[in-house]
């Protein structure tokens, strides 16, 4: 799947894009049933809320699980990532994030590269962050908060968080997200179960927590060109993959071939 001329300029002047419903509702459902499977599994790819002790995300997906494994080769996340890239990509992280019906807890001010470059030694901002909200995701279910531009404001201060939340977060402070918000405002990123996010890696979001009766999952997968890999191996494998093999795409009906519970690899 090729990204329109018009969709290029507007991840250019923005930093992120969404396209509605680019999942089917069938997809979305083998997607969710393939999470649930995950998320009852106790593992250290599992974080847990400080609060609740609900999975808030599941890691390394892709080697837990065949539907994901075929999901982070889709052509329709893959080659729209391949053409802003303009490189191979290897696959960096692999999750889904979760926050529970009333109890799921906040992400805090960030951009991802503060992290991938403190943690990893990821040398440039080149990776993509590509979303597929697994349920309808509104305003009052914590979606994600984009300051649009910000990716063209540079690389802001940033310091890590190990308090705030269960996961460590290379965050940025109140005044920088204060100046970035006046000069481009904020975007709530909406739409139906299915709906594809594609952000960049310097590009300030948040989410705020999930005070709703509506639970809300969102898949994510970070793919970052080859050249520009990790330098550092603090974290663990499911933290920032060390399999540097440039991703290949499947089919585009590749999810429906994934038998549910069989891990082929
Ligand atoms: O799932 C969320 O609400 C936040 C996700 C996020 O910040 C990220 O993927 O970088």
């Amino acid at each position: 799947m090729k990204l329109t001329a018009d969709q290029l300029d507007t991840f250019e002047r923005d930093g992120f894009l969404i396209l509605p419903s680019l999942f089917s509702p069938a997809e979305v459902e083998m997607l969710r049933d393939a999470a649930e499977a995950m998320f009852a599994e106790d593992c250290p790819q599992n974080f847990r809320e400080q609060g609740s002790g609900a999975v808030r995300t599941a890691m390394g997906l892709h080697l837990r699980s065949p539907v994901f494994e075929r999901l982070v080769r889709h052509p329709r996340l893959v080659e729209p990532a391949m053409q802003l890239a303009g490189d191979r990509l290897y696959i960096q992280q692999v999750k889904v994030n979760a926050k529970a019906a009333f109890t799921g807890e906040l992400w805090q001010w960030h951009y991802d590269f503060a992290t991938h470059h403190n943690e990893d030694g990821v040398p440039e901002p080149l990776a993509l962050n590509l979303h597929v909200l697994l349920d309808d995701v509104n305003e009052f279910n914590g979606p994600l908060w984009f300051v649009p531009g910000s990716h063209r404001c540079g690389a802001q201060p940033a310091a890590l968080d190990t308090e705030t939340t269960s996961y460590p977060l290379w965050c940025v402070d109140r005044e920088t997200v204060t100046r970035l918000i006046d000069a481009g405002g904020v975007v709530s990123a909406t739409g139906p179960a299915g709906t594809v996010l594609i952000f960049g890696d310097i590009l300030v979001h948040a989410s705020p927590p999930n005070l709703s009766p509506w639970q809300r999952r969102i898949f994510s997968l970070i793919l970052n060109p080859v050249s520009n890999a990790y330098r550092r191996e603090n974290r663990p494998d499911h933290q920032h993959h060390r399999d540097l093999s440039p991703v290949a795409v499947l089919d585009d009906d590749c999810l429906h071939e994934a038998s549910p519970g069989v891990f082929s690899s």
